[in-house]
């Protein structure tokens, strides 16, 4: 299929980071886990699929009305300030080396066909690790949780994202690994690509395991190719 220059120059890809660039889900989950278990709750991996891509506060209450515990707000804030230092330190050595496979070059090659790279994430500590990723310097916007203010499954983190690298929602591809995400997206009007399982992700347009057998390319061609099955505003 012939994809021409302008096709790629109106598209832009936008990167959730938490399970998409690198792993750090796992420590995510591990950190809620152990604070969890303080009081008594065993966080199972398919709860844990509920807190993805959800802001530290909204993890929480999440966590606590499962527990069925209620608690005041400051004791709230203290729980949830508890679970970020025990995860910084899980993830204080984090470096280039645990970018997820392919995801380097997926990037370098998307940066290559130029077009433009969002991070929309709901992390307060997305800065940070982008930073000892030594990622920084390939995002043409980067839109975390120290921006929004409405937690994902709300469009705001995507749609803050595609007017910072200027393209229209539906010209937007986001890469998620949360259901939440993936309907926030959608809410965006945007394309979604779930990275996992069709278990998990599987109300994503397209679902990929992981970004090694995927190029930026094959992603544009899949845009153009249901632009012209759907024929609409794609
Ligand atoms: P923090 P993403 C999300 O990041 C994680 O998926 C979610 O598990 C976490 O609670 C949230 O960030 C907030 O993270 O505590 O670091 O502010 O997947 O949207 O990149
Ligand atoms: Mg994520």
């Amino acid at each position: 299929m012939h994809v021409g220059l302008m096709d790629i120059e109106q598209l832009g890809f936008i990167f959730d980071l938490d399970g998409v660039i690198v792993d750090t889900a796992r420590h995510h989950y591990l950190a809620w886990k152990a604070l969890a278990a303080k009081f008594g709750f065993d966080l199972t991996p398919e709860f844990n699929e509920r807190l993805k891509g959800v802001d530290r506060m909204n993890s929480l209450q999440i966590i606590l009305r499962a527990a069925s515990i209620q608690m005041n707000e400051e004791d709230k804030i203290n729980l949830a300030t508890e679970k970020n230092v025990y995860y910084l330190k899980s993830i204080e050595h984090l470096n280039q080396t645990d970018i997820l496979p392919g995801v380097l070059d997926f990037i370098l090659e998307t940066k290559n066909l130029n077009i433009p790279i969002a991070l929309g994430s709901a992390s307060k500590n997305a800065l940070h690790i982008l930073e000892k990723l030594q990622l920084l310097d390939y995002f043409t916007a980067i839109v975390d949780g120290n921006q929004v203010k409405e937690s994902k499954p709300d469009p705001e983190v995507f749609l803050l994202g595609s007017e910072l690298i200027s393209i229209q929602p539906n010209h937007c591809i986001v890469f998620e690994d949360s259901v939440k995400g993936i309907q926030a997206a959608q809410r965006a009007h945007m394309h979604t690509v779930g990275i996992g399982s069709l278990k998990d992700i599987g109300l994503a347009d397209l679902v990929i395991p992981d970004f090694l057998s995927t190029k930026p390319m094959d992603i544009v061609q899949w845009f153009n190719l249901n632009k012209q099955l759907t024929n609409t505003s794609f």
